[in-house]
């Protein structure tokens, strides 16, 4: 897979890009996913665009795409190693969290682990939640996602980089 990535970062972006408005939307996405992978399934495919369009805008510019699938192309090792990097960590966690609150609950962990797996139930889920879940608090932070990943991050790490819901309401 990592061959083929490299060829659809160098090539396959633009033209993916079938309505040649400069941007990929998400069907666009998912067949730009489809060039690479044939394991993806179009619902992961879908939180991966949601961690991705962190403006919400349903638009993702040729510029995210390629620096995102770059930065997995240079952390290929650690990603087959289950230890993915923060910067990809912020996308997933990103596309979990539904609601924007910054907190991972228990059926947005399922719905997304589900989205890759179709025998994960809520019971396996909660398994998970519950070892990440440092503060016993019921959801997950993202801080405490990325100590289950073994980074050492501050508490305040912001997946949303300061674009997310609760930075906008402390601006008003
Ligand atoms: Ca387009
Ligand atoms: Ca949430
Ligand atoms: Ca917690």
């Amino acid at each position: 897979m990592k061959a083929k990535l490299i060829e659809a970062v160098a090539t396959g972006i633009e033209a993916a890009d079938t309505n040649k408005d400069g941007k990929l939307d998400l069907p666009e996405f998912i067949a730009f996913t489809s060039t690479f992978s044939e394991t993806i399934t179009k619902e992961f495919a879908q939180y991966w665009f949601r961690g991705l369009d962190i403006d919400i805008t349903g638009r993702l510019t040729f510029d995210v795409v390629r620096s995102h699938f770059q930065m997995m192309i240079d952390h290929w090792d650690e990603i087959e190693n289950n230890k993915p990097p923060v910067e990809l960590l912020k996308v997933y966690y990103r596309g979990m969290d539904r609601d924007r609150n910054a907190q991972v609950n228990l059926e947005e962990m399922r719905n997304f682990l589900q989205s890759n797996d179709e025998k994960m139930n809520t019971h396996m889920a909660a398994v998970k939640l519950r070892k990440m879940d440092k503060d016993n608090s019921g959801t997950i932070s993202f801080y405490e996602y990325c100590i289950s990943f073994g980074h050492e991050v501050p508490k305040s790490i912001d997946p949303y980089d300061g674009k997310g819901p609760s930075q906008c309401c402390l601006i008003l």
